[in-house]
């Protein structure tokens, strides 16, 4: 059976585009600097985050990883929010590999964390406590519902914590879609930040990889660390050669992925049982739950999903995550619908 997969946006599969360009992608060995394909795409990344320097890394967790290592010494503290990625979803990385302690702060609900929160949790210059080093934000905010923040919040908080001696890391994995979202460049949200992540492999149907920006200096210092993680990758410029397609031709299209989404959570407000959260999705992930008249446990409604040929993930107890992405047209919408009715009635 062919699956509408909707459990997330890394699902997706390379474009025929993407293919041919990999196939005829010019490569050499990236960690000698001589893959013509990924200097290309890190001069392009890096320019549309309004940086001077880009890095190729083998994933967003691998991005974030190595830019918080690049940011802090062991030791150091970061402040992040309790549902962002890098402290939820990467395996604890930043403190088992790079020693850097968090302090985490309640996001609000477009992801964004209070500057008076941020100035509280900023430790005084005390022998007895860690030094506070970098802010950590995340836009789109996967884990408060695909939610994006704005541009002034942007400049608001790296202003905040640039004055206050921290850097600023943006994990952007779906920046693009932050910046679709709201009709603005990428470049008007990452432009305040010291370093951003973003990921090609996510919306954007690249095969593998995202691209860690910064000042040269900064990258410099990370691409010694992307190596001593086992991230040089020699002759990736076959991947990126994806990832080129991907900026020049993906991008724009996300906006379609948006409407998906409002049209899937329009089907979904309609059958009994479900509750969405937030009610109108702003980029492209429906999060829903289960209401307490449904009987079902979280892992009945996926199977009883899935042998209707529409695939989900859980994000908690009887909650769950639908991802809109290039690989589900109108067709999957309205087939997703009736598979929840059908399984729900
Ligand atoms: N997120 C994945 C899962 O890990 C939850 C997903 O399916 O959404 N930052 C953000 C905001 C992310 O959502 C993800 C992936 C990453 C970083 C990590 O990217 P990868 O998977 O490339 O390491």
């Amino acid at each position: 059976m062919t699956y509408i997969d909707l459990r997330s946006d890394t699902v997706t599969l390379p474009t025929p585009e993407m293919r041919t360009a990999m196939a005829k992608a010019e490569v050499g060995d990236d960690v000698y600097d001589e893959d013509p394909t990924i200097n290309c795409l890190q001069e392009m990344a890096s320019e549309k985050m309004g940086k001077s320097a880009g890095l190729f890394v083998a994933s967003g967790t691998m991005g974030n990883l190595i830019a918080v290592l690049t940011h802090c010494q062991r030791g150091d503290e970061v402040i992040v929010g309790k549902k962002n990625h890098v402290f939820v979803h990467e395996a604890g990385g930043i403190s088992a590999l790079g020693g850097v302690h968090s302090n985490q702060l309640i996001n609000q609900p477009d992801g964004s964390l209070l500057l008076e929160d941020v100035a509280a949790a900023i430790r005084p210059d005390d022998l007895h406590e860690p030094v506070t080093r970098l802010l950590c934000l995340e836009n789109t905010h996967n884990g408060c519902g695909g939610v994006y923040q704005t541009p002034a919040y942007m400049r608001q908080a790296a202003e905040f914590a640039h004055a206050r001696g921290l850097s600023v890391h943006l994990d952007g994995a779906r920046i693009f879609n932050a910046a679709v979202a709201q009709g603005v460049p990428a470049i008007e949200l990452t432009g305040p930040v010291d370093s951003v992540t973003f990921c090609l492999s996510k919306g954007l149907c690249a095969p593998v990889g995202s691209v860690l920006c910064g000042s040269q200096p900064f990258i410099a210092k990370a691409r010694r660390l992307r190596k001593m993680l086992g991230g040089g990758m020699r002759q990736a410029g076959i991947l990126a050669a994806a990832g080129i397609v991907a900026l020049e031709h993906m991008v724009d299209r996300l906006g379609e992925d948006h409407a998906r989404a409002k049209k899937l959570a329009d089907g979904l407000r309609q059958v009994a049982g479900l509750k969405l959260e937030p009610e109108v999705p702003v980029t492209n992930m429906v999060f829903l739950s289960l209401r307490p008249q449904v009987h079902s446990t979280t892992d009945e409604l996926i199977e009883k999903l899935k042998m209707q040929g529409v695939l989900i993930g859980a994000t908690g107890e009887r909650q769950y995550r639908l991802v809109t992405h290039y690989w589900i047209d109108d067709a999957g919408v309205e087939k997703t619908i009736d598979a929840f009715r059908i399984v729900l009635r």
